[in-house]
């Protein structure tokens, strides 16, 4: 039986991939630290199925005991503090748990085994500032935030392991992706969360920041399919994961109230307060090379993707009336 241990298991991510891994017949391990109160929710259908090892990304020590724990054949990366907007008011933190963490866990399976295959959560947001459209694995990265910078360092190490102790390190550059799990701080969950609410009468306006920032957004549960695959394949590798598509927020909203049969323009006010110090305008990727190597490609468009999240925030929203 194969064995994977999966950091920021907790997270959207490392929930669908736990799911994932265990619809595959593996044994999985998540790192989980430690919380005051609980945040089991995403994880809440697995956790008689996984093993959690407490740990912080920050503890090499807590790494290396979570590894002669699980004894994994892989170890997928994601922690990580994710949220863009946050990394300006906490970029030290920011920096060593999105940087120093992945170089934390790299290490610990050096000093290991350094046969585990390893998978790093790289993102679009290293492109940034886009010096081309649309952004492949040879397009140069230009990052505009203390998250995007720490990302960057991540990327290149997982690169360097590879490349100086011939280890198996595979770095995804996942562009956005969105689920009914998402975290309620990010674009999308805050529109489908709000429509909700707005539909059932418990909320009248919903106040965004820039509504003409493009993004190239798919669904998390085709996203992790690609993490799996990566670390499948005979030679390790970078990829791009994309939809190849790019939408506006303005279009996000249209067709979220469009989907409840409301007016957008009644309920949403622009929030300079929301408007990021520096903005990525437009990311849109070009998903060939893991189309060609990997075989992969997502299931989920765009507008169902908004459907499914809002008909599970009318879900949740009635359930807690
Ligand atoms: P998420 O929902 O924010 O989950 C982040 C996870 O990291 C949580 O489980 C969190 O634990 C954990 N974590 C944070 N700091 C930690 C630390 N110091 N030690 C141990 N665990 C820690 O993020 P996601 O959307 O699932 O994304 C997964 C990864 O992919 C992240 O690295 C993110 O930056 C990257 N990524 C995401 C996207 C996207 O569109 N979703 C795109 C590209 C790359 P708690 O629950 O305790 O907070
Ligand atoms: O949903 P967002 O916060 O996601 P962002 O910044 O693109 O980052 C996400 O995707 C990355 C992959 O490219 C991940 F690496 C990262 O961890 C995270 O998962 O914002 C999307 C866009 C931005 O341009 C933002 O300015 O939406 C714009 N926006 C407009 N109003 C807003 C809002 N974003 C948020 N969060 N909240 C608003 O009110």
């Amino acid at each position: 039986m194969k064995k994977a241990l999966i950091t920021g298991i907790t997270g959207q991510d490392g929930s669908y991939l736990s799911e994932l891994l265990l619809n595959k017949g593996y044994k999985v391990y998540g790192l989980k630290r430690r919380t005051s109160t609980p945040n089991l929710e995403n994880i809440k259908s697995v956790l008689d199925k996984i093993d959690l090892i407490p740990g912080d990304v920050l503890d090499l020590t807590s790494l290396i005991n979570a590894i002669n724990i699980a004894k994994p054949d892989e170890v997928y990366n994601l922690a990580a503090q994710s949220f863009v907007t946050d990394s300006w008011a906490q970029p030290i933190y920011t920096g060593q748990s999105t940087s120093i963490g992945a170089i934390n866990m790299l290490e610990a399976i050096r000093l290991t085994n350094p046969d585990i295959r390893f998978y790093q959560a790289s993102s679009s947001e290293m492109f940034g500032k886009v010096i081309e459209t649309p952004q492949s694995e040879t397009t140069p990265f230009y990052p505009r935030s203390p998250y995007a910078v720490a990302k960057v360092y991540a990327h290149w190490i997982t690169v360097n392991y590879r490349e100086s102790y011939d280890m198996y390190t595979c770095s995804g550059i996942l562009f956005n992706h969105e689920s009914p799990r998402r975290g309620i701080d990010f674009v999308t969950r805050k529109v489908t969360d709000a429509v909700a609410r707005i539909k059932l009468g418990l909320q009248k306006e919903l106040r965004l920041g820039n509504l003409d920032a493009k993004r190239d957004w798919g669904y998390a549960g085709d996203y992790v399919k690609a993490m799996w695959l990566m670390l499948q394949q005979t030679e390790p590798n970078d990829y791009v994961i994309a939809s190849g598509e790019t939408h506006s927020v303005k279009e996000l909203v249209e067709i979220a109230f469009d989907y409840v049969g409301l007016d957008w323009n009644k309920y949403v006010v622009q929030d300079p307060k929301l408007i990021r110090p520096a903005e990525v305008d437009l990311l849109l990727g070009d998903p060939q090379k893991a189309q060609k190597k990997l075989n992969w490609k997502p299931d989920v468009s765009f507008e169902q993707l908004i459907k499914m999240m809002i008909d599970s925030d009318i879900k949740k929203v009635k359930s807690n009336i």
